[in-house]
């Protein structure tokens, strides 16, 4: 068994994505995500040119040699861009030993841990009358968790409530557009919104919320005292991540938990995190760190501390990498929720994948493999587009956290 030829195809079905293709010398075929939103192109170059010579002729049933020789053969360890291209090789050749197995990669890993994988999907409302509204969309197909985002009385825009009213995409342009943000404005707004979201719907209802990474840990430790009385699942990067001694301070002032990862990119971002127990989900993602091989290891890490997973699941995240997460979220003991926010039509044509929402549970496909492709006469058809995350500023001008 030996690896023939490893493709790396960038489409842009309305976003980008960039995957890549292992074919082996049966004809057996394994994808995996290598997007990274707004830094597309360096993971493309870094496959390219430093990860697809190395590959050709190396055998795919050695996951683990495979990803310690990446790993440790780059010498540069971590970041996201070498992670992101570790994670697209990885998850390729869990998909083909899936298929020369003959079965789903859930039971390489284990098996089934639960009937189906609990997702949460985003409501966002321009203003505060416009939650209720929101949320009720989302109840009414059958989501047991909401992420609550809204507009901010006097902000021009805010992170997670989409202008058009459609999918809220932040990539906008090829040089990053300019968000505003007030910290004071922030904090005395959020709390009318989970007040009026409760007392409308009722103490069921999981409820989550993203503060992108906008605080400091003693304003993040005051949010979180007044969301109390609204029971949230999790406040999601309250503070950024660099300094994890934050979660020390606004863990000893509430109990609201914590969730944070979307940004890790490996088990040594979140393991005094994890290991301390300063936060009760970690949210990384199959293509950000380091694929399922990494994942597993953080989550298993996790486990053995009382934090269960959440891994992140937005939009840029593409079908393949929604596949590989919900074999591993039915997989392991300490699954939490899984993120959801659907492809477009688009998007999803340009991935044929087998998994399914149903009744508030996403299931992963059952054929062998990770039950995901991509077209790539569909692909061609959608040349990349440059497009950049915005960038964050005070009132006053100052560069913020976006
Ligand atoms: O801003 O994935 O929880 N989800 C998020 C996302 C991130 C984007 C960045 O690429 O925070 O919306
Ligand atoms: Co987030």
């Amino acid at each position: 068994m030996k690896i023939v030829d490893a493709r790396v195809i960038v489409t842009c079905p309305g976003r980008n994505f960039v995957t890549l293709k292992l074919v082996t010398d049966d004809g057996v075929t394994g994808v995996g995500d290598a997007t990274l939103n707004g830094r597309e192109l360096a993971v493309e170059a870094y496959l390219r040119e430093h990860v697809v010579p190395a590959l050709i002729g190396r055998d795919p049933a050695r996951i683990e040699d495979t990803w310690q020789y990446l790993y440790k053969g780059a010498y540069w360890r971590r970041g996201p861009v070498t992670m992101t291209a570790i994670a697209a090789v990885d998850t390729a050749l869990w998909d083909i030993k899936g298929k020369y197995a003959g079965l789903p990669v859930y039971q390489l890993l284990g098996g089934r841990s639960r009937d189906g994988v609990t997702a949460y999907g985003h409501a966002y409302a321009a203003s505060l009358d416009e939650v209720p509204a929101a949320v009720a969309s989302l109840v009414a197909q059958n989501y047991r968790a909401v992420r609550v985002q809204c507009g901010i009385p006097g902000l021009s825009k805010t992170y997670g409530v989409s202008a058009s009213g459609g999918s809220y995409e932040p990539a906008d342009s090829a040089v990053p557009s300019v968000e505003s943000w007030s910290t004071s404005r922030y904090l005395a707004f959020v709390p009318t919104v989970f007040e009026r979201v409760r007392s409308e719907f009722g103490p069921d209802l999981q409820l989550l919320h993203d503060v992108h990474h906008r605080l400091t840990p003693i304003e993040a430790a005051r949010l979180g005292r007044s969301l109390e009385p609204y029971a949230l699942t999790w406040l999601e990067d309250p503070v950024p991540a660099e300094l994890q001694d934050g979660y020390r301070l606004i863990r000893s002032h509430t109990t609201t938990p914590l969730a944070v990862g979307e940004v890790f990119n490996s088990i040594w971002d979140c393991a005094d995190l994890i290991q301390s127990q300063l936060i009760d989900y970690v949210r990384c993602s199959v293509v950000h760190a380091g694929g399922i091989t990494h994942l597993r290891r953080i989550f298993d890490l996790a486990a053995l501390h009382h934090v269960r997973s959440g891994s992140h699941g937005a939009t840029d995240l593409s079908p393949i990498c929604m596949a590989a997460a919900l074999h591993l979220d039915l997989a392991i003991p300490n699954f939490g929720l899984q993120e959801h926010m659907p492809h477009t039509a688009e998007t999803d044509r340009v991935f044929p994948h087998g998994y399914h929402f149903a009744d508030g549970l996403l299931h992963p496909s059952e054929e062998p493999g990770l039950g995901v492709d991509i077209d790539e006469e569909l692909a061609a058809r959608y040349p990349y587009r440059p497009a950049s995350l915005p960038v964050n500023r005070l009132e006053d001008g100052t560069l913020h956290s976006w």
